[in-house]
Parts: C-alpha cells; structure tokens; sequence
C-alpha cells in the first residue's frame, strides 16, 4: 500500500467546504462524522452497521486502549482494524484529554502526564511520544498529536500556557510520527476563548506543516456564540488545503453552524450516549423515551425515516425497553441516532454542492422548530 495521504476539496459554498480525505484504508467524505469508538467498540452497535449507516471513518482512545488490553496487545493481535473488524479508516485521540477527564492522581509536566488508571490504579506515564507509538502499535490512521485541553471559563494565565505546552508537545509528536505516506498526524489548536491565543497556537502549528489541523478546547464550557468566534478566530489562519477537524462537538446544530464556519470534520458522544440513556434524535427534534408520555403510543419515531431503528419499533415498546433497562433499548436508539447523524452529514454534503448551504442550514433548523410529530 503506497498510496499517500491527501485532502481534496471538491466544492465550497462560501466559507463551508466539500472535499475528500484520500489514505491506504479508504476516502472520508467531509464535512464527515466520526462515530466514537472509544474501546474498539461503538457501543451497542455492530460496526457492519455503523458501515452501512454511512461512517467512513470511527475514532478509538488511546486513553482507553493503552489500559485494556494495553497497545503492545492490539499490536500482537494484528493492529485495531483486524482486532475489532474494521477494515475503514481510524482516528484516534492522543489520550491527554481523556486523562483529565478520567484518571485519578494526574499530575502533568513538560515531559507528559503522569496518572492512575481508573480500571485498576495502576500508574501509567503518557508522553508525547509515548501516545504516537501507542496510537502506532493501534496502527490508527490518522493519529492526534499530546496536547492539553484547559476547561472553560479559565484563567488566561493557564490557557496560554497550556496551549504554549500544546505547540510544545506538537512538535515532538511530529518528530516522533516522523514521515509515514499514508498516515496523518494532526496538530491541536488550543488557546481557550481568546483570539488572539487561538491564533498563536495556529500560526504556530501551521508553521509545522502537518498533515491536518484539529481545534481543540471548545465545547468546554462556553457559550455556543463563544465556541463560534473561536472558530472563526482558529480557521482564519489554517491553510485552506488542509482538513481541519473540530474534537468532541456536538449537537446537530453546533455541526451544521461549525460546517458554516469551515470545518470538515466531528466526532462526539452525543448519539451513542444519548441513544443508551434513552434519548431519540429525528428531524423534529430530540424525544426522550423514558417519559411517561411514551407509555402509550403506537407510532414510531419517524414514519418517513430510512431507518428500520426509526421505522419499525413502536415508541410505547421503545418506552418499555428504555424503563426496563433492556439491552434493546440502547441498541435500536444509538442505531437511529447514528442513522440521524450520518444523514445529516450527507445531506450537509448535497447543500454544500448544490451552493445552498445557507438555506439549507434554515430548513434543517425550522423542521426542529416544529417539534415532535
Ligand atoms: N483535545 C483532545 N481531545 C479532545 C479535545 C481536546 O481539546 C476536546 C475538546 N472538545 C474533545 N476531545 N486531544
């Protein structure tokens, strides 16, 4: 396999982009929606399916995976894609932000992150080259620069040196991942909700000359019309050839106005979770099954839907099934979301083709307007 990694872009209607991610296990349409993998799994679903929903690509945690079974193990068992049975792109986090987020006793220096793991106690040091031979031993594709994430609202003191530790860490990682054709890794711009550090950390990184650039340190907190400057403050100065991915973001709306602002690609929780805690996502908004309202009612989420998981189940047996804690319940909500997201993401794709994004942006959001059918 000698194919290189490279970006294309195919069309663009104002500052929202249409283009293509090109590598050895296969092409990302953008804008494109990561389904989270976090353990090797995309809880409650099986990956043929998430396949067919239209993923062309998932994310798996170094976090997670370097703990159970441990990176050297993947790499014995022949690498993530042949361990979990996916043969399609992979993304992986650097582990950094799930250390903060998950860990016990973390302590983080220049040299990385020290901490205990929250399966068994055990001590563990994440480095920045640590995390790329971890997310090499993984075989990811597109593997994520170490880099440090300060939740919002902050102290400016701390995010500026957080995201000076970031550029720091993003040069090593670059030095560690070293020249891999048909590989990426991607930088992390960090810097809060101010402009002006957003546009340090990505002038910064820029000059490294990665292969993509991710915006990190948002949906942290913040207001969405924060999160929404920051990325017009972020994308202003990242090379216009070059993917750009924002972490962990989020609700359709948040995708559908980050597409406006020039972001190609997202991953995040939202639709897996949400779908195990019994929460439906539809074109007329969200439902959530638990209520009691539900107990009764013959139809299902959406009639007009593609999706057998929105088709075929009644929202009162959705109802029994979510109250019942049964397995089921999970399974057929995470596959209707991911169903939702994915067709969001195709039909963010037609309208950026069709150069009506902006109207298209407007008719998504009047359906949510209406409510539930
Ligand atoms: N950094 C990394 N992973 C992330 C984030 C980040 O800032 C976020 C923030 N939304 C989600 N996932 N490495």
């Amino acid at each position: 396999m000698s194919e290189a990694f490279g970006f294309r872009l195919l069309a663009r209607d104002g500052v929202a982009r249409r283009g293509e991610v090109t590598m050895p296990r296969g092409t990302i349409r953008t804008p494109a929606f990561m389904p989270v993998g976090t353990a090797g799994t995309v809880k409650a679903m099986y990956l043929d399916q998430v396949r067919a929903l239209g993923a062309d690509v998932i994310l798996g945690n170094t976090y997670h995976l370097m703990l159970r079974p441990g990176a050297e193990r993947v790499a014995r068992l022949g690498g993530l894609h042949t361990f979990a049975g996916w043969p399609h792109p992979i993304l992986t986090d650097s582990g950094g932000f799930q250390v903060m987020s998950l860990a016990a006793l973390r302590k983080l220096d220049e040299t990385g992150v020290t901490f205990r793991s929250h399966v068994d106690g055990t001590p563990h040091v994440l480095t920045p080259e640590r995390s790329i031979e971890i997310q090499g031993l993984l075989d990811s594709d597109i593997q994520m620069q170490l880099d440090e994430c300060v939740r919002l609202p902050g102290e400016r003191g701390d995010i500026e040196r957080a995201m000076e530790l970031s550029v720091r860490w993003a040069e090593r990682c670059k030095h560690a991942f070293g020249d891999q054709p048909g590989k990426a890794m991607f930088a992390i711009v960090q810097g809060g909700d101010h402009a002006d550090l957003r546009e340090r950390s990505a002038r910064a990184l820029v000059d490294l000359d990665l292969k993509g650039y991710a915006v990190g340190g948002l949906a942290v907190g913040e207001p969405q019309a924060v999160m929404l400057d920051m990325l017009d403050a972020t994308c202003a100065h990242l090379p216009a050839d070059k993917p750009r991915y924002l972490m962990g973001v989020g609700t359709p709306e948040d995708i559908l106005l980050s597409v406006g602002r020039g972001i190609d690609m997202f991953d995040c929780v939202m639709p897996t979770r949400a779908g195990r805690h019994g929460v439906a996502y539809t074109r007329r908004g969200r439902i959530n099954l638990r209520n009691a309202r539900h107990a009764e009612d013959t139809r299902p989420l959406d009639a007009e839907s593609d999706c057998p998981a929105a088709r075929d189940y009644s929202r009162a047996y959705l109802h029994h099934l979510v109250r019942s804690k049964e397995a089921l319940g999970g399974m057929v909500l995470t596959w209707n979301n991911l169903a939702y997201y994915q067709n969001l993401m195709a039909g963010i794709r037609a309208a950026i083709e069709a150069g009506r994004y902006a109207d298209h942006v407007e008719a998504v959001r009047a359906e949510w307007a209406r409510g539930d059918l």
